[in-house]
């Protein structure tokens, strides 16, 4: 039985990689982080009681900023395959945290990978880094490829800049399998609530239901080639499955702005929108509504504007990905569109703010922020 460790299991690929592999028969471990409240909510439905025999998934406790636990949990584990997914992930929140994110995302993969050379498993043990889009920043040629050189627009980009330079390092100098994975924007219902398109889908269905009444965006320009999280796991394992570690670009093809994604979104929970006016004085305003789908909302109601908190110091205006060599080399093609990831989503916040207005007529306390 093949044996993975995955750091950030308990994030959004993390939980899809790991119900992945177990389906795949390998026994999966993971890592968390200590948290004062439970922090494995997304992979809740797959835990199993470490006390039942031939248990296949396993948590440990651990942080990417501590060697010594790192080095203890990959000497217990002994993995097949490692995948570094664990990171300060925010782009806008690395500005804020800038040094614990170099620690966490750069210094964090470094880390792991002297932790096998320390070991002596180079030839065991398979290494997958999370590297990503953010690394073009300032886009030197559109689509992007393996070939387009980076130029990171933030302390997370230049972090896992560090990060990818430094697996492919290792593999040069020591022999390790290390690849990195390029992958452009992926999301899914589990994506964190703070990332754009989760904080979209999350307000338009809390305002559907007339839990919220504005959300409020910073810049809707921005074009993103947006994927499913689903797909992308898939091909995060199918890269440690070669003969010789390479690094590919992981793709849609697609690309389009906040701003569609909003549209887009609102139409899914029964809300037609027009956006009117410039700059931070743009408005999206309801021009149609579902009554059924949406009770919550009136015609003539605006329900977007813009707050220049969420503008960022330096901005990454647009990413568009070629996945040619993954299709030629791997065969790997996408297999959900943006409309169905979508779709998906608003489908779930929906849910999940119909049982917040129950829970809200009885009394609880909920939480709708969209931060
Ligand atoms: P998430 O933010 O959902 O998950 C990040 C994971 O890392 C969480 O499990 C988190 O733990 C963990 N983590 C954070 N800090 C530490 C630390 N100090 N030590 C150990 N673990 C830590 O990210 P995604 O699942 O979306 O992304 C996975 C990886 O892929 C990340 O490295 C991200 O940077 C990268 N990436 C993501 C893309 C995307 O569009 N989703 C695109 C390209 C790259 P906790 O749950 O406790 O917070
Ligand atoms: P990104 O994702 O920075 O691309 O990083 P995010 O969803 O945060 O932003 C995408 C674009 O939307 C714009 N934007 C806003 N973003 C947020 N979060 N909140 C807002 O209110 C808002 N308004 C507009 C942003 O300025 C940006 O242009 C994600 C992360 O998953 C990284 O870990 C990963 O490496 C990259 O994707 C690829």
């Amino acid at each position: 039985m093949k044996k993975a460790l995955i750091t950030g299991i308990t994030g959004q690929d993390g939980s899809y990689l790991a119900e992945l592999l177990l389906e795949k028969g390998y026994e999966v471990h993971g890592i968390k982080r200590r948290a004062s409240s439970f922090n494995t909510a997304r992979v809740d439905h797959i835990y199993q009681d470490p006390h039942i025999e031939n248990s296949r998934f396993h948590l440990h406790y651990g942080d990417l900023t501590d060697s010594s636990n790192l080095i203890r949990i990959m000497k217990d584990v002994e993995p097949d395959e490692v995948y570094n997914l664990g990171a300060q992930s925010h782009v806008a929140v690395s500005f804020e945290v800038p040094e614990y994110t170099a620690d966490v995302d750069a210094l964090g993969t470094l880390r792991l990978l002297e932790a096998i050379r320390f070991l002596g498993l180079e030839k065991k043990t398979k290494f997958y880094q999370a590297s990503t889009s953010e690394l073009y920043g300032e886009v030197q040629e559109i689509p992007q490829t393996e070939k387009t050189p980076f130029h990171p627009r933030s302390p997370y980009a230049v972090a896992k800049m560090y990060a990818y330079w430094i697996a492919v390092n290792y593999r040069e100098s020591y022999g390790i399998y290390a690849c990195n994975g390029i992958l452009f924007n992926h999301e899914s219902p589990r994506r964190g609530e703070t990332f754009v398109t989760r904080k979209i889908t999350r307000a338009v269905a809390n305002i559907s239901q007339g839990l919220e009444q504005c959300l409020y965006l910073g810049n809707m320009d921005a074009l993103r080639d947006w994927g499913h999280a689903k797909d992308y796991v898939r091909m995060q394992w199918m890269m440690l499955q070669q003969d010789t570690p390479e690094d590919f670009v992981i793709a849609t093809g697609k690309q389009i702005s906040v701003r569609a994604f909003v549209k887009m979104s609102a139409k899914e929970a029964g809300i037609e929108l027009e956006f009117t006016g410039e700059g931070l004085n743009e408005v999206a305003t309801v021009t149609n509504v579902d009554r059924e789908k949406a009770p919550g909302v009136k015609v003539g109601e605006v329900i977007v504007k813009v707050d220049p908190r969420y503008f960022r110091p330096a901005e990454v205006e647009t990413l568009l990905g070629d996945p040619s060599y993954a299709k030629e080399k791997l065969g790997w093609v996408p297999e959900i569109t943006v409309e169905e990831m979508c779709a998906e989503m608003v489908q779930n916040d929906v849910q999940q703010a119909k049982a917040h207005t129950l829970l809200k007529a009885h009394g609880h306390v909920v939480s709708v922020t969209t931060e």
